[in-house]
This record gives structure tokens, C-alpha cells and sequence, in this order.
């Protein structure tokens, strides 16, 4: 039996939906964050020296990295055909969007995260206003306008695609889901994205996202 190593509110959503899509049966081991760090606990480095979320484990088998993990998954299982084979012309956006979700969109998500905790962690109160001014002007003129570019894109793309790719879903769906939800939550999609925002919206109408929601608990922080 597969075991999934699931942080609360974490990128590990991704994994027990993909399960869930799979019709796969699964032992669930739920870890909590620290409460005012928000980092995973101690017990998590013995699954994983890295100590992060998702690692999925089975007999001898240790594997990190959601996007591994979902790769891994879609090849064991490829009845579910939830991946894009080798020799289909589409298998070249698949593995763009797979890649892309954590390689450069999620980056900005997680930086724009540390930097709004900056200035609400312990410090001088004679530093609060020079750290909440850093924090504006480093999201302000560095991060947010990526994020705005990466966003752009999407719902351009989406203007024209139902699915991210092969027009039908796929685990790159569902690898783009949890930075669609730490933007949605981070900045807001709204009006400015209207297609972003319905992808979103088909994308947690899947029973299996629910299922998963139900087992694993919120998506996002
Ligand atoms: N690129 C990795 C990132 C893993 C990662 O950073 N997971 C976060 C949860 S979203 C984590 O474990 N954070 C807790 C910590 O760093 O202590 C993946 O996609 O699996």
C-alpha cells in the first residue's frame, strides 16, 4: 500500500487528488505546520531528509517532489491516461506545463510569501516601518509584475484551451493548480483574468479535487 506523506495546506493536495483521479487506495499520514513558523515538523525529515511535503512512500520506495511524484503516478497507472505519451505531438506542452507550474511560477508565489511575513516577524518597532517599505518596493516592483506577466499568459492561453493541454485533463491541471490557488489567495484573479479564474473553478468542480479536500483539508495556507 502507497503511503502519502501530506502536510496540511500544502502542495501535497496535488498528489491525493491525482490518487483520488486514479481510483487508487491509499494510507493518509497527515502532518501540522508549526504555528507561527508555518514550517513542517521535525518528524518529516525522517520520511525525507529535506523534511518537506509530499513524499509518497511504498515498500523500499522514497519519493519527493509533487511533480516526480505525479509523473511517477500517471506512468505506473496509464490506463487513467492522465499524462501525454512519449510519441504524441502534444507531449512537449505537457512537459512545458508540468514543469512550469514549479520551476517559474510557484517561485514568485513563495517569494511573495516570505516577504509579507517580513515585517510581521519580531524586530525593533523602530524597524517595522523600514521592513514594511523594503517589502512593498521588493513585491511592488519586482515580484508582482512577473506575476502579473505569468498570469497574463495563462489566461490567454486559457481564452483558448478548456484543459492546459492535448485538450483534455491531465496531472499538468492538476500541477498548476496549487499556484493558480496561492495567486487566487495572494493576489486575486477576479475580472483581470476571467478565463484563469473559470479554469479555477473547473478545476476544484472535480469530484476527485473534492475528495481530496474532504481527506486532506484546505489547499492552500
Ligand atoms: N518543489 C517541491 C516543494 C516542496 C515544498 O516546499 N513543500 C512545502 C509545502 S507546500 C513544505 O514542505 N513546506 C514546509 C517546510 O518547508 O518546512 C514540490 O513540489 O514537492
Amino acid at each position: 500500500m502507497l503511503t502519502v506523506h501530506h502536510l496540511e495546506k500544502s502542495r501535497s493536495h496535488r498528489v491525493l487528488w491525482l490518487l483520488e483521479e486514479l481510483g487508487l487506495e491509499y494510507a493518509l499520514k497527515t502532518y501540522q505546520r508549526h504555528p507561527r513558523t508555518f514550517l513542517a515538523p521535525a518528524e518529516l525529515k525522517a520520511v525525507h531528509p529535506l523534511g518537506k511535503s509530499p513524499v509518497i512512500t511504498r515498500d523500499d520506495m522514497t519519493l519527493a517532489e509533487s511533480g516526480a511524484i505525479l509523473e511517477w503516478l500517471t506512468e505506473t497507472y496509464p490506463d487513467a491516461e492522465l499524462a501525454v505519451a512519449a510519441a504524441d505531438p502534444a507531449r512537449p506542452d505537457y512537459l512545458y506545463w508540468l514543469h512550469y507550474a514549479e520551476g517559474t511560477l510557484m517561485p514568485l508565489l513563495v517569494m511573495t510569501l516570505v516577504f509579507r511575513r517580513v515585517p510581521k516577524s519580531r524586530m525593533p518597532f523602530f524597524a517595522k516601518p523600514v521592513a514594511k517599505s523594503i517589502t512593498r518596493r521588493v513585491i511592488g516592483s519586482y515580484i508582482q509584475p512577473q506575476v502579473d506577466t505569468q498570469l497574463r499568459v495563462l489566461d490567454d492561453h486559457l481564452q483558448r484551451n478548456t484543459w492546459l493541454v492535448a485538450n483534455r485533463f491531465t496531472c499538468a491541471d492538476i500541477q498548476i493548480s496549487y499556484p493558480l490557488e496561492a495567486a487566487a489567495g495572494r493576489y486575486g484573479l477576479g475580472e483581470q483574468y476571467p478565463a484563469l479564474t473559470a479554469y479555477l473553478q473547473r478545476l476544484r468542480e472535480r469530484p476527485a479535487c473534492q475528495r481530496a479536500i474532504d481527506k486532506g483539508g484546505p489547499v492552500t495556507l
